[in-house]
């Protein structure tokens, strides 16, 4: 456990937005966290942690609304880190484009939001397409985009299907180039999902984009 993760997940349990900005923001400013270490030991967890009993569902889930727009906020307010640390730690722009979107009926955009960010700190020019993106918007992106890779983040296990229906759909618009990419927590406890929809390969970590362009799939 990262040793600050408890004391951001006190602030974030009582819901203050200004000191989960503040805690986070001093200490990248201060270069005593970094980015993949704030996203995957600290945000991430604080979020993947939250438990829902039946008793109090109604109220868990509003506070589950709030909470992640707090992390929302934070993770905008990180991108010039991303650019920074880019630049100084990982090497600068390379510029391969990457595309990461959310298929449609998924919401859960955060991790792939997180993704989108460590594309780009591995130097690719990413962009985040959005959550809830239909298959055939998907298709348009890819067309007028031309990215080298596409990356679908899938949360709930039951979207895998969405997933599956967008990669058809980008097959049969005949975009053979374009490297399809899946990741995400509906893959976890699925991890060999990823060939039967017919993507190339299945990615979960920031390690594993890093690797990517020394071969990466697995
Ligand atoms: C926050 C949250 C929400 C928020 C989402 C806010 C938002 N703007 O994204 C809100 C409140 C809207 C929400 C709604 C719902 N949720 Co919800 N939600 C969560 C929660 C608590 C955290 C998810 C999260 O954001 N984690 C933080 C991110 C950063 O972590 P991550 O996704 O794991 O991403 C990391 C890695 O996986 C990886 N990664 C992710 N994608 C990719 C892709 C690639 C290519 C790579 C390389 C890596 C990668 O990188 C990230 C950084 O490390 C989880 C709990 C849990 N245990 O997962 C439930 C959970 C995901 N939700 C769930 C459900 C059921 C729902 C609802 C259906 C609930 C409802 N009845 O309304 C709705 C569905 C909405 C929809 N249609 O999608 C279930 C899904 C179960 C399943 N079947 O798989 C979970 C697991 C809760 C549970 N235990 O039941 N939810």
């Amino acid at each position: 456990m990262h040793p600050l993760y408890r004391e951001f997940v006190s602030l974030l349990d009582h819901e203050d937005k200004e000191k989960c900005v503040d805690f986070v923001l001093s200490r990248l400013s201060k270069g005593e966290l970094d980015v993949v270490k704030l996203y995957d030991e600290i945000l991430a967890p604080a979020l993947n942690n939250i438990v829902c009993t039946f008793e109090d569902t109604d109220t868990c889930v509003w506070k589950e609304h709030v909470k992640s727009a707090i992390v929302r906020t934070i993770i905008e307010c990180c991108y010039p880190y991303v650019i920074r640390e880019r630049d100084g730690k990982y090497g600068g722009k390379k510029g391969e484009k990457v595309l990461v979107a959310c298929p449609v009926e998924e919401f859960h955009e955060l991790g792939a939001k997180m993704v989108t960010d460590f594309f780009t700190l591995c130097g690719y020019d990413a962009t985040f397409v959005g959550a809830n993106t239909p298959g055939m918007n998907i298709v348009a992106a890819v067309a007028d985009a031309k990215p080298k890779y596409l990356a679908i983040s899938v949360s709930n296990y039951y979207n895998i299907v969405a997933a599956e229906k967008a990669i058809a759909k980008i097959r049969e618009a005949g975009h053979r180039d374009v490297k399809i990419i899946v990741g995400g927590n509906a893959f976890r406890k699925n991890p060999d999902e990823y060939r039967r929809i017919g993507a190339d390969m299945l990615l979960q970590t920031f390690d594993d984009v890093r690797n990517l362009r020394g071969g990466g799939s697995r």
